[in-house]
């Protein structure tokens, strides 16, 4: 509490006057969200696969569910910071995975907890808010022996619904719970490092087998591939059981009248096409809201496209609480009413910078029928960095890229992309047609190009100068360049503060590898590097990582993990 906000309290003060319902009143608030998973992995969200999310089908039929909803990051910490600030990246300052300390705005904790609400959250906490910690009333991460829960056992987060709901009903209050479960995150169920399958505790009510695994458009049909879809839809059914188990526990407290439950996910599946990039299937979020007395059972809403920045003004207005000043947002409360709502063609989307502050900015709209992408860092040789690298799914595409050319074009893709896409994701949604070059499409191609150039005015967006200069690649560069720099500078920055004392550092041992390099290098050439290394049996088994790293910048460009032969 010592560190609490001060630059926001006069926006606080407002806020109070202005409510318009009374505390107990107000809903209860139980936010669920799940972690990397494609809103076409579940059930009602046209799963190819059966049996995947019986229990976020249950509640979808009890609620409405949004066909047509995205969030605008690709990635965690940037989307989910999205949305518990109505504001857009380059708005929040939160467009990688680092800490903005004084935001100078409100969050959805902030507000909450202003207008008389208990907040609790389970999970995702840094990654929740725009620093750590933050203003919360209760952090769930504990069991009650005080042990720390295993973010991969699906009963502990009905655990940590119990014990918020208990602790809010102690303090008098109405509860705004946001539950993260950490499926279908990686570690996939029982996969291990190389893609191998190992023990796993923590089983999913069902597992599934590589062959009867659908293999997503943007993917292609492969032993390893299917394997590894296997392991990540085993982790989706695990994230269903949570949601069950959170479900169970809201029953249980007798509380589900008076609670709106929203549910969704943070973004695409982490495999190659999907997380970390603004394609459908990157946004695409199944998004949920079951509010007793309000939204009908069963219902669908395939009209209106909503985003993850909507998130919090609809919360605000749900709980009768004034919306703060400057949020990118707009609520869709209308819509859970079953109204219509009027300027809900379209959505914009932005991606910045990886988990490893490398940057690849993108900005997309997206109609009902079209998706637009502008990536201003494709410069045919930057290879984009992405978590999704590391899946044996990536690995087994740069393999086969050397002996398929179906293959290759998409690795090609893939590592470059092209300055802008144009997909019709009505019959393409996995994106595999660029139509940016289509006689018939410049018409559309036009419109999207001026809806994102409104949007980047009315939003402010650091990127207009370079979009209006598209065509121009030296501007392009120079506006990447400087934004790597920019993140450079952080990353250093945060290594620094993040140095521990010198006590606690452990000694290195600076005699177990040599290296032999060549005694010169030309541009084009191979180079062949010598690894001697002498390893005692007491330090087992070991695996040798080798980065190689382009420019001052030391952007990533390749890593390999070598295994001793
Ligand atoms: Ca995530």
């Amino acid at each position: 509490m010592a560190r609490f906000n001060y630059a926001i309290l006069p926006l606080f003060f407002f806020i109070h006057c202005s409510a318009t319902l009374e505390a107990a009143d107000r809903p209860n608030l139980l936010l669920i969200t799940v972690d990397d998973m494609s809103a076409d992995s579940i059930g009602v969200f046209g799963c190819k696969l059966a049996h995947t999310t019986p229990n976020i089908d249950r509640l979808a039929d009890q609620g409405l569910r949004f066909t047509k909803a995205h969030v605008v990051v690709g990635n965690c910490m940037p989307s989910r910071n999205v949305m518990w600030s109505g504001r857009y990246p380059h708005n929040n300052g939160v467009e990688g995975f680092y800490q903005v300390k004084n935001p100078g705005y409100p969050v959805l904790v902030d507000l909450m907890k202003e207008a008389g609400y208990f907040t609790a959250i389970r999970h995702k906490v840094s990654h929740s808010t725009p620093y750590h910690p933050y203003a919360w009333d209760l952090v769930l991460d504990t069991l009650p022996d005080g042990s720390k829960a295993h973010v991969k056992d699906a009963p502990s987060y009905g655990v940590s619904t119990r014990r918020g709901i208990k602790a809010a009903r102690a303090a008098g209050k109405p509860f705004c719970l946001m539950i993260n479960i950490a499926d279908p995150h990686k570690p996939f169920h029982a996969q291990g490092r190389r893609g191998e399958t190992v023990p796993d505790r923590h089983t999913p009510s069902r597992v599934f087998t590589p062959g009867q695994t659908p293999i997503p458009g943007f993917l292609f049909d492969d032993p390893v591939v299917s394997k590894e879809l296997a392991h990540y839809y085993a982790s989706v059914r695990r994230a269903d059981d949570g949601v069950g188990h959170v479900l169970e526990a809201l029953r249980d407290a007798g509380a589900v009248d008076n609670t709106l439950v929203m549910f969704f996910s943070d973004h695409g599946m982490a495999l190659p096409f999907a997380k970390t990039q603004l394609y459908h299937h990157s946004t695409h979020t199944p998004l949920i809201v079951r509010w007793p007395g309000v939204t009908a059972s069963g219902a669908r809403d395939d009209e209106h496209m909503v985003s993850a920045v909507d998130f919090l003004p609809t919360l605000l207005d749900v709980a009768g609480v004034r919306h703060p000043a400057g949020i990118d947002g707009r609520s869709f409360a209308p819509l859970l009413r079953g109204e219509k709502q009027e300027r809900r063609a379209m959505v914009f989307k932005e991606y910045n910078e990886n988990a490893g502050a490398s940057r690849d900015p993108m900005r997309a709209v997206q109609t009902k029928r079209l998706l637009y992408l502008f990536n201003p860092w494709s410069n045919g040789e930057r290879v984009m960095a992405t978590a999704t690298n590391g899946t044996p799914t990536y690995r087994r595409m740069a393999e086969l890229a050397r002996v398929d050319e179906a293959i290759a074009a998409r690795h090609d893709l893939y590592q470059h992309r092209v300055v802008e896409e144009l997909y019709d994701v009505e019959k393409d949604p996995d994106c595999l047609m660029n139509l940016s070059a289509e006689p018939a499409q410049q018409q559309a191609l036009a419109g999207l190009r001026e809806a994102l150039d409104a949007w980047m005015v009315e939003t402010g967006d650091h990127m207009l100068d370079v979009f209006r200069h598209r065509d121009n690649p030296a501007v392009r560069e120079a506006y990447v360049l400087q934004k790597e720099r920019e993140a450079a500078e952080r990353r250093a920055q945060k290594r620094k503060t993040q140095k521990r004392p010198a006590k606690t550092r452990k000694k290195k041992r600076t005699d177990l590898i040599g290296l032999e390099m060549p005694e010169s290098i030309q541009a084009g050439r191979p180079v062949t590097v010598k690894l001697r290394h002498t390893l005692e049996n007491s330090l087992g088994e070991q695996l040798v990582h080798v980065t190689l790293k382009a420019g001052l910048a030391a952007k990533r460009v390749d890593r390999k993990v070598v295994r001793d032969r």
